[in-house]
């Protein structure tokens, strides 16, 4: 059954990405792309967007016959901590107008990206459970918390098919992360590309779960595939790519170029990485929808320098 699908955030790195396998997938009549600003040369169907106005998102809604709804706009980490209430107070109100709007609007299925971000205090660093205890200590964990919440509680109270990942850091080609505590996993290859020194915000044994676009695009669309009797966690999916420090990428990234030369300047950042996973148990997923990661270090590595030389040649 052909199906209208919305979604919000669609300029970010997933969004970007998600956006153009979703046209695959359905056809490009049946995606619309929103965002705050116009995408240059996107070809398709286009909206700019505030979800945190509810109106403009209902007439969206309304206008293209909407089924479905990926809200990827958020306020990352490290950015949210430059003024945690205004990151608040957009997370969580653009999120608000998403599930409202899809309760009175008979949404087939709501797509809601959660993050490693929401553990913190007092759970365990290595192999963390999905339901190990949630103290994030950034306010943008605190809103993808409560976001969980609401999101299971659409689901209980009004039978809203709310679905989620929580994603570790993604590493991809198509288009710069902004404004993330994992960001510099993705600047890194750029310089590695462009054969220049690179100044790493975190320091060099920071090991942080991460995982490569493919990986990420796929666990979602499988996600949201999956049928509704076997989605047994509504709160969010914990999901694993790989894990690394950047001393580790560092060394993937000699084997093409040896001379790449790294210094390690932790910031503000380090803070917030310094309490978040290290690796992630990800056995629901696995078990649930048949969750199965296929990128490791050195492939990830050799796909982002491939991609990445033809973008700058
Ligand atoms: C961030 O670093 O804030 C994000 C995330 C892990 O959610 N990439």
């Amino acid at each position: 059954m052909k199906k209208t699908i919305l979604v919000i955030g669609a300029n970010g790195q997933l969004g970007t990405v998600l956006t153009q396998s979703l046209q695959l997938k359905y056809g490009k009549e049946n995606i619309v792309a929103s965002d705050l600003r116009p995408r240059e040369n996107y070809d398709g169907i286009f909206e700019i967007l505030d979800a945190t106005d509810v109106r403009a998102l209902e007439k969206v809604v309304l206008k293209y016959h909407i089924g479905e709804i990926y809200h990827l706009a958020a306020i990352l980490s490290a950015n949210g901590e430059k003024d945690p209430l205004h990151t608040w107070g957009v997370n969580m109100k653009a999120l608000l107008n998403v599930l409202e709007v899809s309760r009175h609007n008979g949404m087939d299925k709501v797509f809601f990206p959660s993050t490693i971000a929401v553990f913190g205090e007092g759970a365990s660093q290595e192999n963390t459970c999905n339901n190990e205890p949630l103290h994030p200590l950034t306010s943008y964990g605190i809103s993808k918390v409560a976001g969980e919440n609401w999101g299971l509680y659409y689901f209980s109270k009004y039978g809203l098919d709310v679905r989620s990942l929580r994603y570790p850091g993604v590493i991809g080609y198509q288009s710069n992360a902004g404004g993330g505590t994992t960001d510099y996993a993705v600047e890194i290859f750029h310089s590695a590309v462009l054969e220049k020194p690179f100044t790493c915000f975190l320091d060099g044994k920071t090991t942080l779960p991460m995982i490569f676009i493919d990986d990420a695009i796929r666990a979602t669309l499988e996600l949201m595939d999956a049928p509704k009797e076997s989605i047994k966690v509504r709160t969010s999916y914990n999901i694993s790519g790989i894990s690394f420090s950047p001393e580790e990428v560092v060394s993937s990234i000699r084997k093409i170029y040896p001379n790449f030369e790294v210094n390690y300047v932790p910031d503000h950042r380090q803070d917030i990485a310094s309490k978040w996973p290290k690796t992630i148990n990800d056995k629901e997923a696995k078990q649930d929808w048949g969750w199965r990661p296929e990128y490791d270090m050195e492939k990830i590595t050799n796909v982002m320098v491939y991609k990445l030389k033809e973008r700058y040649n």
